[in-house]
């Protein structure tokens, strides 16, 4: 075609690089709507809607009046906040009894002060502006002490400044590294913490979105299309900011006992036989153990809904004698349908028309696991309730919990995914993929939990999820993909945690020992050390993998692997009080020091150590033949949970710790609680002990939360809140001790109370009365004072 006129077409000519950057210009009129506030500009319009005190909207589109349809990310309604309007010469502001937005006219560009007037959020230079490709733009100063976290799931350390991150769930399998963004999930928010006081910013764009906080003065939000909407959460502490953004977005639902325990997984478990020999290897080992996953080997040839009988002969039998005994099976679900005419899920599919399409009408077809698929299009409402009524096939078979893979979607192409031109049907308001891409696993997620909370009458359905976006956590728990055997992702996997929790998602963890490339019981050993304490607690491995269960590297390292699945459910009773706490509050179990420390700059990027709520530190090994390492301690006076060993905090320490120990800090003056070893969660609990560590002066609370772990019955009110107040005072504890909730009789019906660093002369008393001196039971070598307490 070089002699047509295609030989000079423009597209073959090199792109032009910088393409221009257009403002959105001076303020031209303004016009209050209700409770929102209309702006006009040159180049674009932008509306101003109060949610809370504490929470502003903005929204701008360039090219017509901005639509105030949020994104599915969005549970919250705006409430009536009363707002004071001052219109200037130049200026104009809207203030809240928390938050005062400042507009300059012209141009026009939004600041954002809290009540003492400290400005939290200001636009550069540049403000906000679009590109003509319909990218839109939004630039904002960044301060010499500004820190970012959260983004969701990313690979690097806790401090994202200085990073560019990309926002498109993508399948990657490539080795994660610090560099490898993006990942499986996207959540288009962060937090800023600067000088002890934080701000948040969610960014709803469903499109693909960028962060660039790379530069030094300013940082920016980009999206490839659609409109600039974001939400300022005025903090001012990061736990506030934490319950605004999980206010917007939603919380973690309470997830059942049983999914806190401890699960084992293999890609894959392939017959019947071998689950339960595997299951009954845990008995006999007296190793705790809730749930084993069966990845896609289950399946008829990878048909979603199937169970390949020759291998699984009686899967319902199996299902009930597994439960029996206390363990429960959780399948894997792809989305990908298999084409088969003969097969009954993809023959409703397409009588009733639940495949994503072109606009043409033609089905897009990918290729994955079953070969040649279609996709539901579960931006569709009754394509959502047709893939959770199709879950009866597991929940009739007992099972309560479902796994979610591959639901970026991945498909085995170029680009990894489905074609960005499908377009969704989105119940009338149809979109391309484009704009729906970063959606489909939290669609098929909500599907999926509704469906099987509908089926399951009452109990706790749990599902686990790969893909998702910002308010996947209301219905799922994230695992952080295919990770390897590396030292590394052992380190990764810890901050990649903690940015999830600060983006919401509180219930997460990475494959135990790593899920390709084979593993070392060293490296088991430490992880499982962490995983312990994780929020979610699952060893996963892959295909032609070395053999990752406990006892795979002999007796010494499943010893040491056995002693830590132990620990984690003689703690399960403070870690259940505590996602009590989190789907709540939004506050996630596993966190970051800076949380509780925001003024205290050696836990500003932290990434090897975290808490578990806000007074125990974690501080894993996570190196080879490694037996010391530094663990920083805050303010205050810290316990070593092993040795009760006391060591002032404000300083970096040295650690001894052998591959038998992790290292758990207590913080002095507090109180955990522990419940006893069990061989899985449906053991009832007997024995209920609270461990307070004694100080010379101070105060703390602690609240026990219990209820029966499976069902809703919590949301009636069926449970048991106990609140104890203690307050220390040389050798004399006061305590008080208030059922403040009792609609739940536990099946323990005593507890102990232990008083670490006791003295013989300690004097204990409860709700104003003294206990007898012989009622204690004091402990001479460990100076540990014990008492038993009637429910
Ligand atoms: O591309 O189902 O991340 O956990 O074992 C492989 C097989 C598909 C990817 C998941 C992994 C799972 C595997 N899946």
């Amino acid at each position: 075609m070089q002699d047509t006129s295609f030989a000079i077409h423009p597209g073959n000519k090199k792109k032009l690089e910088n393409t221009p950057y257009h403002d959105i210009g001076d303020l031209k009129e303004f016009a209050k709507e209700h409770n929102l506030y209309r702006f006009t500009c040159e180049q674009g319009f932008v509306n101003i809607l109060f949610y809370r005190d504490d929470i502003v909207r903005i929204v701008m589109n360039p090219f017509h009046k901005p639509t105030m349809k949020s994104s599915f990310a969005v549970v919250a309604e705006p409430e009536i906040v009363k707002v004071k309007i001052e219109d200037k010469e130049d200026s104009f502001s809207l203030s809240s009894s928390k938050l005062q937005v400042m507009i300059q006219k012209s141009p026009f560009r939004v600041n954002f002060y809290d009540q003492e007037g400290r400005l939290l959020v200001s636009e550069s230079e540049k403000g906000m502006g679009f590109k003509e490709s319909k990218e839109v733009i939004c630039f904002k100063e960044m301060d010499p002490e500004d820190h970012f976290y959260g983004f969701g799931e990313k690979a690097g350390f806790l401090d994202k400044r200085g990073e560019k991150l990309t926002m498109w769930n993508t399948d990657v399998y490539a080795p994660h590294n610090q560099e490898t963004d993006p990942l499986y999930q996207s959540h288009p928010y962060f937090m800023t913490l600067r000088n002890g006081k934080a701000h948040g910013i969610f960014f709803d764009n469903t499109f693909k979105t960028t962060f660039d906080m790379k530069k030094e003065k300013e940082y920016s939000f980009a999206a490839e299309g659609g409109q600039i909407d974001y939400y300022v959460m005025a903090g001012p502490s990061p736990k506030q900011v934490l319950e605004q953004y999980t206010w917007i977005t939603g919380r973690m639902p309470l997830p059942a006992k049983w999914v806190i325990g401890y699960h084992q997984s293999r890609y894959s478990y392939e017959s019947e036989q071998e689950v339960r020999e595997l299951v009954n290897s845990f008995i006999k080992k007296e190793i705790p153990l809730d749930a084993v996953y069966l990845d896609i080997h289950y399946m008829n040839e990878y048909r979603v809904f199937t169970f390949d009988r020759d291998r699984f002969p009686n899967p319902e039998k199996m299902m009930k004698d597994l439960k029996s005994v206390g363990k429960r099976i959780v399948p894997i679900v792809d989305p990908g349908v298999k084409v088969d005419p003969e097969y009954s899920i993809y023959q409703e599919g397409i009588r009733q028309n639940h495949f994503s399409k072109y606009i043409e009408g033609d089905i897009f077809y990918g290729n994955v696991w079953p070969g040649k698929s279609a996709f539901p299009d579960f931006t569709k409402s009754e394509t959502r309730k047709w893939w959770g009524e199709k879950h009866r096939f597991y929940t009739d078979l007992g099972i309560e919990g479902i796994w979610n893979d591959m639901n970026e979607p991945a498909v085995f192409n170029e680009t990894k995914t489905m074609d960005v031109n499908v377009v969704h049907e989105n119940d009338g308001d149809p979109k391309t993929h484009r704009e729906m891409h970063n959606l489909y696993g939290l669609l098929m997620g909500e599907a999926t939990y509704h469906g099987i909370k509908n089926l399951l009458h009452g109990k706790r359905p749990f599902l686990l999820t790969r893909a998702g976006y910002s308010g996947v956590q209301r219905y799922a728990a994230v695992w952080t993909g295919d990770n390897r055997s590396f030292w590394e992702h052992l380190a990764l996997s810890i901050p990649m945690c903690m940015n999830l929790g600060l983006s919401g998602v509180a219930l997460s963890g990475p494959d135990i020992g790593g899920f390709a490339h084979d593993t070392t019981g060293e490296l088991l050993a430490r992880w499982t050390q962490v995983g312990a304490f994780t929020p979610y607690f699952r060893n996963h491995s892959a295909i032609g993998t070395a053999r990752q269960e406990p006892w795979s590297f002999g007796p010494e390292i499943e010893k040491i692997i056995k002693k830590y699945i132990q620990l984690r459910y003689q703690w399960l009773p403070h870690l259940y009080s505590l996602f009590a706490q989190t789907s709540k509050t939004g506050i996630p179990v596993m966190r970051p020091l800076f949380i509780e420390y925001p003024e205290d700059r050696h836990t500003f990027n932290l990434s090897d150590q975290f808490m578990i709520g806000e007074n125990v530190i974690i501080a894993p090994i996570i190196k080879p033949d490694t037996y010391h390492r530094v663990v920083y301690l805050p303010e205050g006076t810290w316990v070593d949970y092993w040795t009760d060993q006391i060591y002032e905090g404000r300083k970096h320490i040295l650690v001894e710790a052998n591959l038998e120990t992790l290292p758990i800090f207590i913080k002095a003056g507090t109180m955990i609680s522990h419940g006893s070893i069990k061989q899985s969660t449906s053991v009832p609990e007997k024995n209920m002990t609270i461990h307070l560590y004694q100080t010379e002066s101070g105060e703390s609370h602690y609240t026990l939360y219990d209820d029966d772990g499976e069902t809703f019955a919590y949301e009636k009110g069926e449970y048991l809140e106990k609140q104890i107040r203690y307050q220390a005072n040389g050798n004399v504890i006061k305590l008080t001790i208030e059922n403040s909730v009792t609609g739940y009789q536990p099946t323990w019906k005593h507890w102990t109370l232990k008083v670490h660093h006791a003295t013989p002369d300690l004097k204990l008393i409860i709700n104003g009365k003294e206990v007898d001196a012989k009622d204690i039971n004091f402990n001479t070598e460990s100076n540990i004072a014990s008492i038993t307490i009637n429910l």
